[in-house]
């Protein structure tokens, strides 16, 4: 986006019409674009290219996709990559002509799909499938995430698609090949457990943000789906999941002051995480249902402590 341009435009329209003020008929000869209202503003627009081109996201090109040579959709992550667990996604559709920002737009049917060459079969993985706006200030931009389940290796590929629609116009981006990367030694940000036959997912949101000291700890709690090919929605039940972090490494010893994740409206799982020292943690959990009984996380091991657990390296 040039915003310079942007910006240029508008001060000269301030301009002339500040400078022709006592002549009324000469206002409408001048040539502002009126044609993008389906654009942001420019303060909008600002702050969408500022969130842009902060140089922590960058474009996924694979998932790119222009539509008559108008406009662009582009795909953002962190760094441009993709790993297993837990992945930020952004898009924003651009105008080609104005550089502009179009709002109100929606990208929905995300589907991330591994064939398993080896074993002939195909799943898909823990999604929020739709977008939302990331940032009020800036609707230009929406958000979507995906957890992966696996990395891409000689056992199989991931591709996507997803479909973007806005002001009666609808595309569809086919399946492209994306690489998925595996995460470091110490890092396993995704569990999974089961009850009545029916398998969970739990991704544990960024924590690669996580900082010593009381930590806001997100996840989701996803569900399989029947067909496994079809994205795993977000579960419909309300879990608790009770948290006791240790660091396996200095004689398993605990952090105070951990609370449980709780569901919020939104759908995320949400708690206070306690980190009191760099290193490695596993974060054991503990998953109950709405009537307290445990579902997920007995002591199998007998180590005093779930063997359910997330790892994190801080
Ligand atoms: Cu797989």
């Amino acid at each position: 986006m040039n915003y310079r341009l942007f910006l240029f435009l508008g001060l000269t329209a301030i301009f002339l019409f500040s400078s022709c003020g006592d002549d009324v008929e000469d206002k409408v000869v001048i040539n502002i674009p009126t044609d993008d209202d389906e654009c942001c503003n420019a303060e909008e627009t600002f702050l969408a290219y500022s969130f842009l081109n902060n140089g922590y996201v960058r474009e996924l090109p694979e998932l790119r996709d222009t539509i008559d040579n108008k406009y662009v959709l582009k795909a953002y992550s962190a760094g441009g990559k993709l790993h297993v667990g837990y992945n930020d996604l952004f898009f924003a559709l651009i105008k080609i002509s104005t550089d502009g920002y179009v709002r109100d737009f929606q990208v929905n049917d995300i589907k991330p799909l591994m064939t398993m060459t080896g074993m002939n079969m195909q799943h898909s993985t823990p999604t929020s499938i739709a977008t939302t706006v990331y940032d009020d200030t800036f609707p230009a931009v929406r958000h979507a995430w995906i957890s992966f389940l696996m990395s891409s290796s000689d056992g199989g590929y991931w591709e996507l698609s997803y479909k973007a629609a806005w002001q009666q116009k609808e595309i569809e981006h086919s399946a492209t090949v994306i690489e998925v990367n595996a995460l470091g030694s110490g890092q396993n940000w995704l569990k999974s457990f089961k009850k009545d036959e029916q398998t969970y997912y739990l991704s544990l949101v960024n924590p690669n943000a996580f900082q010593m000291g009381i930590n806001t700890i997100q996840a989701y709690v996803s569900k399989q789906s029947a067909d496994k090919r079809v994205p795993y929605q977000i579960a419909d039940e309300t879990f608790t999941i009770e948290i006791t972090p240790t660091m396996p490494d200095m004689g398993d010893h605990s952090s105070p002051n951990n609370t449980p994740l709780i569901k919020q409206e939104n759908g995320v799982y949400e708690g206070n995480l306690n980190l009191s020292m760099t290193g490695l943690w596993n974060i054991h959990l503990v998953v109950k249902d709405q009537e307290g009984t445990i579902v997920a996380g007995d002591d199998n091991d007998n180590s005093g402590y779930s063997s359910l657990y997330w790892s994190v390296t801080i």
